[in-house]
């Protein structure tokens, strides 16, 4: 067989915030199958993942969570990485986008691409906070919907109409952080011709036979190629040489990122040109493995930065794209409440278990999801039942009517010889689910390979052979030939649940690392007859209904609780009215003009204002929830009304006496205000 250089990708997930079984099943979990299989084949493998950690996300979040970019993404790092090793991840290296090596790795494909002459110079308006003194990324900004007059508009898209647009057609643009108006400045940006590329792209991929949806994603987006921005305004990336104050646009380094992970790699094992090997050799397969968010730039924006290189780079040979994982019909969400809490989860579940329920569900064609129900499913009928259960009874018979060890294979009778055709048919279709990225099929397998071993077992009744003398021979060769099948089984689904796979293979005597082995020879190699076992072991528990019962009542919880995101273009949900009260009861409300005399933010709140107020006949303090629609400064001088007789609250450590009125409207917020009539004023 021959032996190929596979050079295996998963998406570089953003150091932003914790990852969950969402992401694990489309970029990820099928990669660490694909590279583990790979490997037992023969092949020389490398897999290459790490942290994409620049980017307005994580500047965004980092803010929102009050920490430095660095601060966020070498926390998440730590986070995700210990994730991926919790679930058995075999990355052969994890690294990240802020190894310093990763700047000059960037940089140099800029300056091969612009030395070609794909890069091109461009003066455009963008969106610029004066009181930030910078120019805001689309996610920075909030304004009014140019299409439906929604006024929370976020920068890209309208979360009320869904329209997308430019922040740069915003009415009334603001900035999200700060709430401050934002004016357009030019400003010189670079782009990539991506449109030099389109005929060779469209050659290239012509060829390919990717699956169906990236075929078709990348074509259309071929159609249209245009140049794009690669520059951004921002302290936190690639620094643009000759550019101060610009870095790269992270979708332009994060690809990169495959390259200088393999060199940080290389680098550590003291080969520092061990990548090239893999990057630079046109026998190399290159494979990505993906979300089908993800498509456009690694079908299409990726390989044409590649096309423009010096260095005869790898193109991508398979992108297997796989569509979205959602939690009981719902996109996984923890600020919504909508998740599982990873902690609790692996306290009574092991990562097997998880594994399997995620690839059996692989959405390989369409969105799938993780429910409870079909866990407990997975694991009790199919994970217990039919396969722990299998390795199990064998195991126990064996021990106790085969003296421990592996019995003598005696003549072949015709079922036997039906078993082991059947057994060599099913590792045969494992091997091509494997290769082809049939991560659900491979899991129906081995399940069908296990229903096989119990099917033969009780058709054998070894139980009723073991009572009668002369049947020895016979029932030493049912149970060796069951052997066989959990040595099958080991083999097959080492992929899937390499923890478990490793321990039944233990169970027939072996002590070696199965994941080390070759699958050809472990497939050929006869099971050593009168090998000594070891003691039985279950090896998956039963998932009780209470436990499932507890852990959907959270999420419902949940789901009452939180009100969970509407969906996007939705008609506005008025408030109820409220119950009807008596004259008395409003004549009891002291409502005020004020003056607003100094207000400043609350420290570590984004949402709180500090201000001081003159009701005329005093002055007061007051704490108000309306930071992130109004800028301090914008306040001073106006008039606005109070509720004068509310008791004294502490917030934040600050004593509040009175509450600001304002008018709400989902996430956008006004105040009424006072043009002529002066502070003290009454309202009623
Ligand atoms: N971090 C987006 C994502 O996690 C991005 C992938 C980069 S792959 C080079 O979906
Ligand atoms: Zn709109």
């Amino acid at each position: 067989m021959l032996r190929k250089k596979i050079l295996i990708t998963s998406a570089l997930p953003y150091a932003n915030g914790p990852l969950h079984f969402g992401h694990l099943a489309g970029a990820y979990l099928p990669g660490d199958c694909y590279a583990r299989f790979m490997r037992m084949m023969g092949h020389d493998v490398l897999y290459i993942c790490g942290s994409d950690e620049h980017g307005v996300a994580i500047t965004l979040s980092a803010e929102l969570a009050g920490r430095s970019p660095k601060e966020h993404v070498d926390l998440f790092h730590g986070i995700n990485l210990a994730f991926f090793q919790k679930m058995g991840f075999s990355f052969d290296h994890y690294g990240r986008t802020t190894w310093e090596g990763h700047v000059k790795t960037t940089q140099s494909f800029y300056e091969a691409l612009k030395a070609k002459g794909h890069i091109e110079a461009k003066v455009e308006n963008h969106l610029y906070s004066e009181q930030e003194k910078k120019f805001l990324a689309d996610r920075y900004v909030v304004g009014t919907c140019p299409k439906c007059g929604f006024e929370g508009a976020r920068g890209d898209e309208c979360q009320k109409c869904a329209a997308s647009y430019e922040a740069v057609d915003l009415k009334n643009p603001r900035s999200r952080l700060t709430g401050s108006s934002l004016v357009l400045r030019p400003s010189e940006h670079l782009y990539l011709r991506f449109d030099h590329f389109k005929e060779a792209l469209f050659e290239w991929i012509k060829a390919k036979k990717w699956k169906e949806n990236v075929v078709h994603f990348a074509m259309s987006y071929i159609q249209d190629l245009k140049m794009r921005a690669i520059t951004r305004d921002s302290d936190w990336g690639i620094p643009v040489p000759g550019y101060p104050g610009k870095v790269f646009y992270v979708w332009f380094d994060a690809p990169i990122g495959y390259v200088s992970i393999t060199q940080e790699l290389a680098e550590r094992q003291g080969k520092p040109d061990f990548w090239k090997e893999y990057w630079l050799d046109p026998k190399t397969e290159l494979v990505h493995f993906i979300g089908k968010d993800n498509i456009p730039f690694h079908a299409v924006f990726f390989p044409a930065m590649l096309m423009g290189q010096d260095l005869p780079y790898k193109l991508p040979d398979q992108i297997p794209a796989n569509e979205f994982f959602l939690l009981e019909g719902r996109q996984f969400s923890k600020s919504d409440g909508w998740y599982i809490d990873l902690e609790d989860f692996f306290s009574k579940y092991t990562p097997d278990q998880a594994r399997y329920a995620i690839a059996a569900n692989a959405p390989e064609t369409a969105d799938s999801e993780f429910s409870w129900k079909d866990f407990q499913m997975r694991c009790n009928t199919e994970l217990l039942g039919k396969f722990g259960n299998f390795v199990h009874r064998v195991h126990v018979f064996a021990k106790q009517t085969c003296g421990g060890v592996i019995p003598k294979l005696g003549p072949l009778d015709v079922d036997d010889t039906r078993f082991l055709e059947s057994m060599a048919l099913l590792v045969d279709q494992l091997e091509i689910a494997y290769s082809s990225f049939h991560l659900r099929k491979a899991t129906q397998l081995i399940m069908e390979l296990a229903q096989l071993g119990n099917v033969y077992f009780d058709s054998k009744k070894p139980w009723q052979l073991a009572k009668i003398a002369d049947q020895r021979q016979k029932l030493d060769t049912v149970i060796h030939l069951c052997m066989k099948c959990i040595q099958y089984l080991a083999l097959g689904s080492m992929p899937v649940i390499p923890g478990t796979s490793q321990k039944i293979w233990q169970k027939l005597g072996f002590s070696s690392d199965l994941a080390k082995l070759s699958w050809r020879e472990v497939r050929a190699q006869e099971l050593p007859e009168n090998q000594k076992l070891p003691e039985p072991e279950i090896v998956f528990r039963k998932i009780e209904d209470e436990e499932i019962q507890n852990q959907i009542k959270k999420l419902e919880k949940t789901m009452t609780e939180k009100e969970i995101s509407a969906p996007v273009a939705t008609a506005i949900q008025y408030e109820p009215l409220k119950n009807l009260i008596s004259f008395e009861d409003f004549e009891k409300l002291d409502l005020r003009v004020v003056e607003v005399l100094q207000a400043e933010r609350v420290p570590k709140s984004k949402k709180l204002l500090k201000l001081l107020v003159d009701l005329g006949s005093e002055k007061r303090t007051i704490v108000s929830g309306i930071a992130l629609s109004y800028e301090p400064e914008k306040l001073i001088g106006k008039k606005v009304l109070i509720v004068a007789n509310l008791q004294p609250a502490t917030i934040m450590g600050i004593e509040s006496r009175g509450m600001v009125l304002a008018a709400h409207q989902e996430s956008s917020l006004e105040l009424p205000m006072l043009q002529t009539l002066s502070a003290g004023s009454v309202v009623s």
